[in-house]
């Protein structure tokens, strides 16, 4: 089961003869190493979505920091500030007066920058704690090896001590809500060990009982709220040989053969709003369960239930003999050696990630997804919706792991409900809103002050997540479903759009583009780029699901009249996008978030095809700000450059990902730790699944009305296979090529309807394919017609130069799949 290359005997069926091939799965899917971790971001993680371990591997001590995704500090209730609705109106009125300064001083003096008694900012994600396993005399060791084999999602510990080898196997159970390890030893009584468990919360008790070690706890208290979650956890050991006691919160093993340790975690949240759950029942109900099964046949379901979603995409980008060297080392010489599979690697660790951290009926993953070693870790590692939370579940629909996209979905609609406050209170309007942050209470308010949290566009955001699971998966029931979600959006905004001074224009007022400013201290504006096209997006989105579920009719009209009124993109004095509504933009502009660019991607507003000045003004935009910045950035890089077509450059994006992290804890300056995880500096995931989306945006598009086969391919990756990518339309695309072309195309179809692929112009293929004309007819590839841009008089246009392909249109059926070779 462990072994890295998995032989599969496939039979193909090929003109009514039966070929019997060999073909290998993708190798080296571990991450390797030879020393235990010194510190946090060399341990390795493992989680089930709702448990997180960080597995240090230490040979004389083990050290699992553990987590549960709903220990967090607080309690029910939302942040809603009272009473703020004419200070809004204030700002308003400043801002069409052209008074900015003014404006950003009363949205700060209304919203300070520290949370106080009375108001919340939002309650940090906390540690469980942590678990120790010592081991007397194993100071000295050899041969030691430690690996996390994401094939399985399982880690190992392995190493010598006097002759005889020492083993763990690790992982948190897909299967059972437990942490499972096993211990062995080559020689037969040889293990000898302790067990000793701490946490840092202040409420707690660590104690032994029936020889099991038992923590309970109660999270934290944090400005007006009192921390109400109540935990245990509880650890089990169970032995062949050898005999356990216990006393004093420790657990002794002396002699025994192979001992296999269950640690589970329960906590009394069910919901945002019901804290009624029994810690004790829950951890013992997921305890039994564990224990009724033997180690091989709980591994057995683990592996079984993670293979479901991981083995559905293959990616193959070709070895080099630095796959023979330690994980730490790749990522120090990768600059500097080619290493394809490094690439490849990173991108599976991304999915493997996401299916690790959010699981149907979970949390949605956080800044930290569920990996979270503090109290009161950096940005509370609760979920900052103005890029972090969405970069999360980029990869969700493109790599195949649609259902992992579910929790987000279930926080969407827990939003839509507390969002009905803030967008009362505060705006007094209709539907739902929230701002850049939300937590484990759902809050909808303003955090961190009026300078970052004035940006009332969250539910703008996230809600494209519902319409592009949609288009992915054509399933109406989930439409309906959510349909709601998208309605109490557009009513937000529809209620709150704002005259802007020309006139001709609804905006939103206030907001800002993202934690930028366009003079010093002053971000807060009316009518950003970014906001225009967030509303466009989400009223197109409600146009079109008013229609196929057929409600809202009059509403659906309504909204069209103010979608009209949103101002249009335009391209400013430097031929860049742009930012805001005037011309202000600085070429020397190096902010981390370039927020105006979301209509590049993800949304699909900007396409090379359709509008090719939009197309320049956004390269010329992402050139001003430069490459290196903190690691969600330089995720968010790699898919700009793969929807400009730009694939070596988008690869430039992927070195500066892969490049290692800095040893500050704080600061601009991402790269990759030595476990693979994503440094802003610190350790935040968004990275990781930003970049992971923007390796198979390299790949396929299916944005703007076709699927683009390869169009973004590095000339560092001439050879390589892909498998299992999703495209929009219910497709599943496998594409392999050679030389940097396209040598064989296999497309399934899930729902039927035409699939138009778009290819190099110099392709040729063994089957006669039928020429696209007109518009493509399936009604998951509808693009929205945007309004002309408005270009600068001074702004110099070279012409963007838009790759020669051809379009061919393909008449699937649902459930069948289509192969074209090349010739
Ligand atoms: C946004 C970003 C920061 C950080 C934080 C969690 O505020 O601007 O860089 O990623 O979220």
């Amino acid at each position: 089961m462990f072994k890295s290359i998995l032989q599969h005997k496939i039979l193909l069926i090929a003109c009514g003869t039966m070929i019997s091939v060999t073909v290998q799965a993708q190798k080296n899917l571990k991450l390797t190493y030879d020393k235990p971790a010194q510190n946090w971001n060399e341990a390795l993680p493992i989680g089930n979505g709702r448990l997180g371990a960080m597995v240090f591997g230490g040979a004389a001590q083990e050290h699992l920091q553990l987590n549960e995704e709903t220990i967090w500090a607080g309690e029910s209730g939302n942040n809603v500030p009272k009473n703020t609705f004419d200070s809004i109106q204030k700002i308003r009125k400043l801002l069409h007066e052209g008074q900015f300064q003014e404006a950003q001083n009363v949205s700060n003096r209304t919203y300070p920058r520290k949370a106080t008694k009375d108001l919340n900012y939002g309650m940090p994600y906390q540690t469980m704690g942590d678990l120790f396993i010592d081991f007397k005399g194993h100071e000295n060791f050899s041969h030691y090896q430690r690996t996390l084999d994401i094939e399985n999602a399982v880690s190992t510990v392995s190493y010598k001590v006097k002759g005889a080898t020492y083993k763990r196997e690790i992982f948190t159970s897909f299967a059972d809500n437990v942490v499972v390890i096993r211990l062995t030893s080559s020689k037969r009584g040889n293990l000898n060990f302790s067990i000793s468990a701490t946490t840092p919360h202040k409420v707690q008790s660590v104690f032994t009982q029936s020889n099991q070690l038992i923590i309970n706890g109660t999270s934290g208290s944090v400005d007006n709220k009192i921390g109400r979650v109540k935990f245990k956890t509880v650890a089990v050991p169970v032995l062949k040989g050898g005999k356990v006691t216990s006393s004093k919160g420790k657990i002794t093993i002396s002699g025994a053969n192979e001992v296999i340790l269950y640690v589970s975690t329960a906590t009394n949240f069910k919901k945002y709003d019901d804290l009624s759950g029994n810690p004790h029942t829950r951890v013992t109900e997921y305890l039994n369960s564990a224990l009724k099964k033997s180690f091989n046949e709980e591994l057995k379901a683990h592996v079984e239930k993670y293979q479901q979603y991981f083995k559905r995409v293959n990616l193959d980008l070709g070895t080099t003999d630095q796959t023979k060297k330690t994980t730490d080392v790749r990522i120090q010489e990768f600059a500097t050696a080619s290493d394809p599979d490094l690439v490849a690697l990173y991108f599976q660790f991304g999915r493997y990630l996401l299916i690790s951290s959010s699981q149907p009926g979970t949390q949605p993953a956080n800044l930290q997804g569920i990996w979270n070693y503090q109290l009161d870790p950096a940005w509370d590692s609760k979920y900052t919706v103005n890029i972090n939370t969405e970069m999360n579940y980029w990869p969700a629909e493109n790599t195949n792991l649609s259902e992992m996209h579910e929790p987000l979905f279930d926080m969407i609609q827990d939003l839509s409900v507390t969002g009905q406050e803030s967008a009362k209170k505060m705006y007094h309007a209709r539907g739902w809103n929230m701002h850049h942050n939300t937590d484990l209470w759902r809050i909808t308010g303003i955090v961190d002050g009026g300078f970052y949290g004035m940006w009332p566009m969250g539910g703008a955001w996230l809600t494209q997540h519902i319409w592009n699971h949609y288009l992915y998966t054509g399933d109406l029931e989930f439409l309906k479903k959510n349909y709601e979600a998208l309605k109490g959006c557009a009513l937000f905004y529809l209620d709150t759009l704002q005259p802007d001074p020309s006139g001709k224009y609804l905006v939103v007022s206030p907001s800002m583009s993202p934690e930028n400013t366009y003079m010093k201290g002053v971000g807060i504006t009316a009518g950003t780029t970014m906001d225009n096209q967030l509303v466009f997006d989400v009223f197109n989105n409600f146009i079109h699901a008013s229609r196929l579920i057929n409600e809202d009719q009059d509403l659906s009209d309504e909204v069209k009249i103010a979608l009209d009124k949103l101002p249009p993109m335009q391209i400013g004095q430097h031929a860049q996008l742009q930012e805001w509504l005037t011309d202000m933009d600085r070429t020397d502009d190096k902010h981390r978030h370039i927020s105006h660019l979301y209509g590049l991607f993800p949304s699909g507003q900007i396409s090379p095809f359709r509008n090719p000045d939009l197309t320049e003004a956004a390269k010329n935009s992402m050139i001003y700000r430069g490459d290196k910045s903190t690691g969600w950035s330089m995720g968010w890089k790699v898919n700009w450059w793969a929807r400009l077509l730009d694939g070596n450059r988008a690869y430039k994006s992927i070195s500066d990902q892969l490049t290692p992290a800095p040893m500050e804890t704080k600061g601009q300056s991402g790269g990759t730790y030595p476990n693979l995880l994503d440094a802003h500096p610190p350790f935040q995931i968004d990275g990781n699944f930003g970049c992971t989306s923007g390796i198979a945006e390299m790949l396929l598009q299916s944005y703007d009305g076709d699927l683009y086969i390869l169009p973004a391919l590095p000339d560092a990756l001439p050879n390589g296979s892909v498998k299992g990518l999703k495209a929009r339309g219910g497709f599943e695309i496998d594409i392999d090529w050679k030389d940097s072309k396209l040598k064989k195309l296999t497309i399934k179809s899930a729902l039927g309807g035409n699939a138009r692929i778009r290819v190099a112009k110099d392709l040729q293929f063994r089957s006669k394919l039928t020429e696209a004309s007109g518009e493509n007819p399936n009604e998951y590839y509808q693009v929205n017609a945007i309004k002309t841009p408005l270009i600068s008089e001074k702004a110099e246009l070279k012409g963007y130069a838009v790759p020669e392909t051809q379009l061919f249109d393909i008449d699937t059926k649902a459930g069948k799949t289509y192969t074209f070779d090349v010739k």
